[in-house]
């Protein structure tokens, strides 16, 4: 096994992936940026690093230095996390030609999934059922025309170099279809530099449902099971659970054979995600792999048992998967919910600054996988993200109240976050009942939905004794104590007062 680490990430994915290093005896190497020299990453870690300045193309993304740091301070191995440098084939290359091994796949499994009308290709020949549509970019708007009328609107134009909807343009109708081709080939030139796109049958109402897989070197290759990933706001997930309460055993066996057979047909190596949609028939299609360890990995560690992150760099030093699919199985139920410095009553923008207190939920079965600590500062550089809470319970009934009772432990002063809104969705009949889409949060949104504050009469008192105690450990921010963000907030006690006991809207 490696005796020493780099983590190439920041937040609570370098913290989490250093808490396990450290359990295994190895040595962690943090990097950061000028913006994240008091960061907790850096705190946890045993040495660290300043790659540059506070943008990530000047630090986090410079895989040169990053290599360059990993080589004078002796790590063997370097672990990429999520996002920056994670599926950038070419990095991983690099690591390997400069002899420090990628905690990762090979660059040809990022570069085949990489690109979506390579994936689908290979997936088709590896049995894989995908959404109905080309496998190739089409030039033509007039050629594509032809193929969407065979295939009944509503279409999706997708750009080949995208992923997680990033030049995606839905089409209705046959007399938006060309404008829509023309600007979806545009906007992916100019997003990736790339202006290839393709079109596929859009599928009405599906859940996110995706599979968690582990390859090693030898050609073992097993599934962990589903992650139901639908609760997303503009393609930024909110909420993921696992078991996804409508998926069928005999719907689960299958697509964990296909997730397999996907992983096995680009010679997969290490920790990866299969995507599929899931539509109300229980149909499934492939849509992505992800090739990387993701942002809701813990709750299939909640309820498998087994540690991710370990079994990463089990798999990247050449060990051997040390159980079979017939040891795995689904025991309880797990929640998580991302807890983001946003606003939610400000349509979600994102609420940087200090965090002048912090406070987080803890007690039986309750995971809190943070990225901050109490008087750090979120930067604005980089995604609003600050931590994750996880719970595990015997059943999803139990799951869901323990969450919203983790929820209400949560006190964060200085910033706002989405703590409240989680309770909001936690409460609402179409998460309850489990049969929720990717159209949960956006339908939400359009509800009308109780003024914040309606609830506010019944808690006065509660406010009051909350009040003098902030008052009295002088935990309400002063005005103006905020010192970046859109705009100033924290003046107001009573607000703070209500944020620090996650109010719902009810
Ligand atoms: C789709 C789809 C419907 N039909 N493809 C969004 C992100 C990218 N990975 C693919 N996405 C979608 N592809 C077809 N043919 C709907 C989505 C989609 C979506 C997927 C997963 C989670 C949330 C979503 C929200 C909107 C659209």
């Amino acid at each position: 096994m490696f005796k020493k680490v780099l983590v190439a990430n920041r937040g609570e994915i370098a913290v989490r992936i250093m808490r396990t290093l450290k359990e295994m005896g190895i040595s962690t190497v943090a990097i950061y940026s000028e913006a994240d020299r008091r960061a907790f990453h850096v705190r946890v870690a045993d040495e660290a690093y300043c790659v540059g300045p506070a943008a990530s193309s000047e630090s986090y993304l410079r895989a040169d230095k990053i290599i360059e740091v990993a080589k004078s301070c002796g790590a063997e191995a370097i672990h990429p996390g999520y996002g920056f440098l994670s599926e950038n084939s070419a990095f991983s290359q690099s690591c390997k030609e400069a002899g420090i091994v990628f905690i990762g796949p090979q660059a040809y499994a990022i570069e085949m999934m990489g690109e979506k009308t390579k994936a689908r290709t290979l997936m088709e020949k590896a049995d894989v059922p995908l959404v109905p549509g080309t496998k190739e970019a089409i030039e033509d708007s007039l050629v594509a025309l032809d193929i969407a009328k065979t295939m009944n609107f509503p279409v999706l134009i997708k750009a080949a170099a995208g992923g997680g909807g990033k030049g995606m343009r839905r089409v209705n109708e046959e007399g938006e279809f060309v404008a829509a081709f023309e600007g979806a080939k545009r906007e992916a030139l100019n997003a990736f530099g790339n202006g290839d796109v393709y079109v596929e049958k859009y599928v009405l109402n599906p859940k996110h449902v995706e599979f968690q897989v582990l390859a090693d070197t030898h050609g073992n290759v097993v599934h962990l099971f589903e992650r139901d990933c639908s609760v997303q706001r503009r393609h930024q997930k909110i909420i993921e659970e696992t078991p996804c309460p409508t998926l069928l055993p005999e719907t689960r066996k299958r697509m964990g054979e296909v997730a397999i057979a996907a992983a096995k047909a680009v010679d997969y190596v290490g920790a990866g995600t299969v995507e599929f949609l899931l539509d109300v028939n229980q149909d499934f299609y492939f849509l992505e792999m992800n090739t990387r360890l993701q942002v809701e990995h813990p709750i299939t560690e909640m309820v498998t048992g087994i540690d991710l992150v370990r079994w990463q760099l089990k798999i990247a030093a050449g060990e051997k998967l040390g159980f079979t699919q017939e040891d795995l199985v689904q025991r309880g139920h797990s929640i998580e919910c991302r807890i983001y410095a946003e606003d939610p009553d400000n349509n979600f923008a994102p609420s940087p600054g200090k965090i002048t207190f912090l406070s987080t939920p803890s007690g039986p079965w309750v995971r809190d996988d943070s990225g901050v600590y109490s008087t750090a500062t979120v930067p604005v550089h980089y995604d609003p993200m600050i931590a994750k809470l996880i719970v595990w319970g015997e059943d999803r009934e139990h799951a869901m109240q323990r969450m919203d009772r983790a929820l209400c432990e949560y006190v964060v002063s200085g910033i706002t976050t989405n703590v409240g809104f989680h309770r909001e969705v936690l409460a609402h009949p179409s998460f309850i009942d489990g049969k929720y889409n990717t159209e949960f949060v956006p339908d939400m949104m359009k509800e009308n939905r109780p003024e914040k504050g309606d609830n506010f009469d019944a808690l006065t008192e509660l406010a009051a004794v909350l009040a003098q105690h902030m008052a009295d450990e002088k935990l309400l921010s002063e005005g103006g104590a905020k010192t970046s963000g859109p705009k100033k907030t924290g003046q107001n006690p009573w607000k703070q007062i209500s944020r620090a006991m996650n109010l719902r809207r009810i």
